[in-house]
């Protein structure tokens, strides 16, 4: 018959994934709580990208923000106390295939877990991490952690904190080979996926401290910032997160900013008296160690037998 392709046949059914097929269990955060605010902009942005389930791993320490891995239909590891990074690192090195997201919270990272992230940031594997930062031990019910800001009182300093918190981002910023380190807060939705996006793209480890907030523990932690978006100041440039109307109409006090300038990216990491939120630095040519694990990952069993072999042969006598 004229015009009727006789060896037609329908595509193969490709899959497509909406929200529901990366949902895992219901969250048991509280109501309120800015883990809620990140698990969905990362649901989002799997759901967006397309990535197939089987193909993503959620990694995590132990806190509140590390139940992350239960709320995903995904593979996950809730894991140590502070060990969500070498866990992490471990799959990188084996499973190049996979979307690698670690979530830890301050106290994971940046107390018991403070070796791993360090070293984590200089081995530059690729994954996306996400610090969600409240300032407090929400799991342990409210202990002061590194990043508890001056006379905050707590559970462990009833009668106000001691010491002037660290501040993760100028930690990271610190660490030789850091290739991307950003900064969102969990009460703009739009500007958390905007940033987990860009975060997932990177060629490397990318550092993402989200501010979230605990209503339960620290209720008023960023009010300040809440009720006066002017004391975040959005970062902008064309080669940093994409900033759309909305996020701009909210955030009035912008900044011009170029993520390849590491001394201004430590000097906004270390200013007080705003929140800066978007792409501090980023670095795409940084040395990759999971480049360097992955030499013969393709190799076939024999031909590691061989080279095993070969090996031992050295050491013959
Ligand atoms: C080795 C070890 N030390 C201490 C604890 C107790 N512990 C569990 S979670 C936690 C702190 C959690 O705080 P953070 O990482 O900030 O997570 P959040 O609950 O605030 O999300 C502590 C001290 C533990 N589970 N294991
Ligand atoms: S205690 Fe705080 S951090 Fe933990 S779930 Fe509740 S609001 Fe979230
Ligand atoms: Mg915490």
């Amino acid at each position: 018959m004229h015009g009727l392709k006789l060896d037609w046949a329908p595509e193969p059914n490709t899959r497509c994934f909406v929200l529901d097929d990366y949902q895992g269990a219901e969250p048991r955060w509280c109501p309120g709580c800015g883990d809620h605010a990140v698990l969905a902009a990362v649901q989002r942005l799997v759901r967006d990208e397309q990535l197939p389930p089987e193909k993503i791993a959620v990694i995590s320490g132990i806190g509140c923000s590390s139940r992350f891995p239960h709320y995903m239909k995904t593979y996950g590891f809730h894991g140590l106390h502070g060990r969500a990074l070498p866990v992490a690192c471990g799959v990188r090195a084996r499973r190049p295939d996979l979307h690698l997201f670690v979530v830890t919270g301050d106290g994971d990272c940046c107390a018991i877990g403070t070796s791993h992230w360090i070293h984590a940031i200089r081995y530059n594997m690729k994954m996306t991490v996400l610090l969600l930062d409240n300032n407090i031990y929400g799991l342990t019910k409210m202990q002061t952690s590194p990043t508890t800001r001056l006379n905050k009182t707590s559970y462990t300093h009833p009668r106000g904190t001691v010491l002037s918190p660290i501040d993760p981002l100028s930690v990271t910023l610190g660490i030789t080979n850091a290739s991307f380190v950003a900064q969102t807060v969990d009460w703009n939705p739009p500007h958390v996926l905007a940033t987990v996006k860009a975060a997932h793209a990177h060629d490397g480890l990318a550092f993402v401290r989200i501010m979230q907030r605990c209503p339960h523990y620290t209720p008023d932690t960023f009010d300040a910032y809440t009720q006066d978006p002017s004391r975040v100041l959005l970062l902008k440039h064309p080669d940093g997160i994409p900033v759309d109307n909305g996020i701009a109409r909210i955030f009035k006090q912008q900044l011009e900013h170029p993520p390849t300038d590491l001394a201004a990216a430590r000097e906004l990491a270390a200013r007080e008296d705003v929140i800066p939120i978007g792409l501090l630095y980023h670095n795409p040519n940084a040395e990759r160690y999971d480049l360097a694990m992955a030499e013969g990952l393709t190799m076939s069993t024999e031909d590691k037998v061989t080279a095993v072999q070969a090996e031992l042969d050295r050491f013959m006598i």
